[in-house]
């Protein structure tokens, strides 16, 4: 099968192809698809040289699926034209998430609502994946009311040049920045922009996102998203209301039976999920498992996975595996 990768020289871009590669996904042919500037470059799969193209020598290629990772605009503006193609886009921004015509997919979640007819596909955000991963099992046993989740997110969700502050930060070297404050030593409780209600745009995806991911509008949930000087995974404590209580061990039984899930939880020999150890993963880790003894039916747990594979590339392959395997694309049998 062609496969192209849009943004294929970035930090998401680069997991796709390792991911495609580890993963065994039938690719007969790539196209490596990134900004101007890097066309005509080589991008290497498989141990072979691949020559960067643009856009349009790309939907002229005509890949059976695009696996697009290059922000926002560039989605808004050449997803719709892969679509007209006949190209199945897989799109890792933030653009067509919300829309309601587009499906927005976890396969271990909602993958059986995927089409022939749809032609884009949105990829969650990396900090609602690993979180709805975890708790929707536990979600269609209790039934969740309402979530509050705070969030301990890696620099390499921000991206090459954060990655790149916070290295030179520890190397006391100048450079230029991604935040607007040193990342090393510090805590941001900034991810994106500021909304008129006073949340970011990362806090509002993990609401949003949730709801239409979980199909239930009722679920309450209230974040708060913050960038530490960390890599390899995304960290989050999330406290959980459900509608009916629940046994602790059934929890964890639950949690370890449901695909995608590795329970790490064993705190007395000081056991629980941390990005270190999750990094390079493509499971989501649970751990931290305790009642809320303040309120009734509410359980306490910390979610670690890596954002770049489970939260991004892995994602994604895994959607294309779906739609594959169903014949959902086009000219592949
Ligand atoms: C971040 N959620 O970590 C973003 C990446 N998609 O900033």
């Amino acid at each position: 099968m062609k496969v192209a990768v849009v943004g294929a020289t970035g930090l998401v871009g680069t997991k796709m192809l390792q991911v495609l590669e580890e993963r065994n996904f039938p690719v007969t042919e790539l196209v490596p698809v990134a900004s101007e500037r890097s066309v005509g470059k080589e991008v290497i799969f498989k141990g072979k040289p691949y020559k960067v193209v643009s856009m349009t020598d790309a939907i002229a290629a005509k890949p059976a699926v695009a696996l697009f990772s290059a922000g926002g605009s560039t989605s808004l503006e050449w997803a719709p034209q892969f679509a007209a193609a006949g190209i199945t886009v897989i799109d890792n921004s933030s653009a067509w998430r919300m829309d309601p015509a587009k499906p927005l997919v976890v396969p271990e979640i909602n993958a059986d609502i995927l089409t022939a007819g749809d032609k884009v596909i949105a990829n969650p955000n990396c900090s609602t994946i690993q979180m709805v991963v975890a708790l929707n099992p536990l979600h269609k046993k209790y039934g969740i009311k309402r979530i509050v989740v705070s969030t301990y997110q890696s620099v390499t969700g921000t991206g090459v040049k954060a990655v790149t502050q916070l290295m030179n930060e520890r190397e006391g070297k100048e450079g230029e920045m991604a935040y607007k404050y040193p990342i090393d030593m510090n805590a941001i409780p900034q991810i994106d922009v500021f909304l008129d209600n006073g949340y970011t745009k990362e806090e509002m995806k993990m609401v949003n996102e949730t709801r239409k991911i979980m199909r239930d509008d009722t679920i309450r949930v209230t974040s708060t998203t913050v960038r530490i000087p960390v890599m390899g995974g995304h960290s989050e404590s999330v406290n959980v209301e459900f509608e009916h209580d629940y046994d602790l061990d059934e929890v964890k039984k639950l949690l370890a039976a449901s695909p995608g899930v590795v329970v790490v939880d064993d705190p007395a020999n000081a056991q629980y999920p941390m990005p270190k150890d999750a990094h390079e993963k493509d499971e989501v880790f649970v751990g931290r498992l305790r009642r809320d003894e303040s309120q009734p039916n509410t359980l306490n747990c910390w979610i670690v996975s890596d954002n770049l594979r489970k939260g991004a590339a892995t994602n994604a392959v895994q959607i294309a595996e779906y739609l594959m395997e169903k014949h959902l694309l086009n000219g592949v049998k």
